[in-house]
């Protein structure tokens, strides 16, 4: 870990504290020149850190900016040893974990972004990702040979979402099958979970599980086209938490369900949070739209639909979206 980073992660454990140049210096037995210019580079970043005669230095209270010396520290045992990696701009979290796993296929870790410029949703959709105020971030995973079910992968990561947000937030989140959560009927948060395919094996090798979180209202309003759809966890700059929170609780949340994919533990949580079900709702089918009403989750996280003519059928993850009804 270089000093800068050193610095930053004591900072952001000791968030609206003081410590003198010369006590950092000594904990983090590296010279105070060093601490100084790790200080003056983190401030170039856009770090608000204050810096008085008697006191020291001092991160203040309002600064969120994703990093590792954030995250890393707030991370469970399950996460630890993976990479954390988090950028200021990028084109899409996503494609930048393809291009590392293109690099080195044993890569594990999660990439992070302050913003980007090409955020991705399914169906080639448009993801709005402005600066400051989103979180979008892709986990790297590499999967047992028969848990490689993106649908499965996805419901599991909207649990995961649902409990951080409540967790830190008090807030109670629903979801709308099979990738978007909902706070008071605005979506929050949409996952876009991609399967890349190990050639030699022919198997799925790796899957990059995508999460998009708008967490406090944008600068500039929402885009026209989804102004009526978007919605924030936080509507003013001061969140009660930060996004390096949100950020490590989402990542130990997933951790704990991973491992139970093949259980499907957390699948009851999944259907009691989906107010999807019991719900008229339409899907396309070719060049028709069908009309059907929700009635299940499968064990595979599929949904099961019942059709006008009294049969069923089950809708599986990227095959279709669905719109719900609005009752006349
Ligand atoms: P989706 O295809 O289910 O949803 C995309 C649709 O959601 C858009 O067509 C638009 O109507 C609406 N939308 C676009 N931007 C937003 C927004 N910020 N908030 C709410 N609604 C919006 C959802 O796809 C999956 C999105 C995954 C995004 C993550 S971010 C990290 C990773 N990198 C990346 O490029 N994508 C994923």
């Amino acid at each position: 870990m270089s000093t800068k980073e050193k610095v930053l992660q004591f900072l952001e454990q000791h968030k609206g504290e003081s410590i003198s140049g010369q006590d950092l210096a000594d904990k983090l037995e590296v010279s105070r020149t060093s601490v100084w210019k790790a200080i003056n580079g983190l401030k170039k970043e856009g770090y608000q850190i204050e810096a008085t005669t008697n006191k020291g230095y001092q991160l203040s209270i309002d600064t969120d900016l994703l990093s590792e010396a954030a995250i890393v520290p707030l991370l469970s045992e399950a996460l630890k040893g993976h990479r954390i990696i988090a950028h200021k701009t990028i084109d899409s979290t996503n494609l930048e974990a393809k291009r590392i796993v293109n690099e080195d296929p044993t890569f594990e870790g999660v990439i992070l972004s302050e913003e980007q410029t090409k955020g991705r949703g399914r169906l080639g959709r448009v993801f709005y990702s402005p600066s400051e105020s989103g979180l979008y971030m892709s986990l790297v995973l590499k999967p047992a040979a028969d848990m490689d079910n993106a649908t499965l992968i996805t419901t599991a990561a909207a649990v995961a979402v649902c409990l951080a947000i409540e967790i830190l937030t008090g807030k109670n989140p629903q979801i709308k099958w099979v990738n978007d959560i909902f706070l008071d009927g605005r979506k929050v948060c949409g996952i876009l979970t991609e399967g890349i395919m190990d050639m030699e094996s022919r198997t799925i090798g790796t899957i990059i599980l995508g999460i998009g979180l708008n967490f406090r209202a944008p600068e500039t309003d929402f885009p026209d086209e989804i102004q009526s759809i978007a919605g924030t966890l936080f509507d003013s700059k001061n969140a009660a938490v930060t996004r390096n929170q949100m950020a490590a609780e989402i990542l130990n949340r997933f951790y704990v369900l991973y491992p139970e994919l093949a259980s499907r533990s957390y699948l009851d949580e999944y259907r009691k949070r989906c107010f999807v079900l019991g719900e008229q709702v339409t899907f396309p089918q070719g060049t028709e739209t069908i009309e059907a009403k929700a009635i299940a989750i499968d064990d595979d996280g599929g949904l099961v639909v019942a059709l006008p003519n009294g049969e069923t059928k089950t809708l599986t993850y990227g095959e279709i979206s669905i719109k719900i009804k609005k009752r006349e």
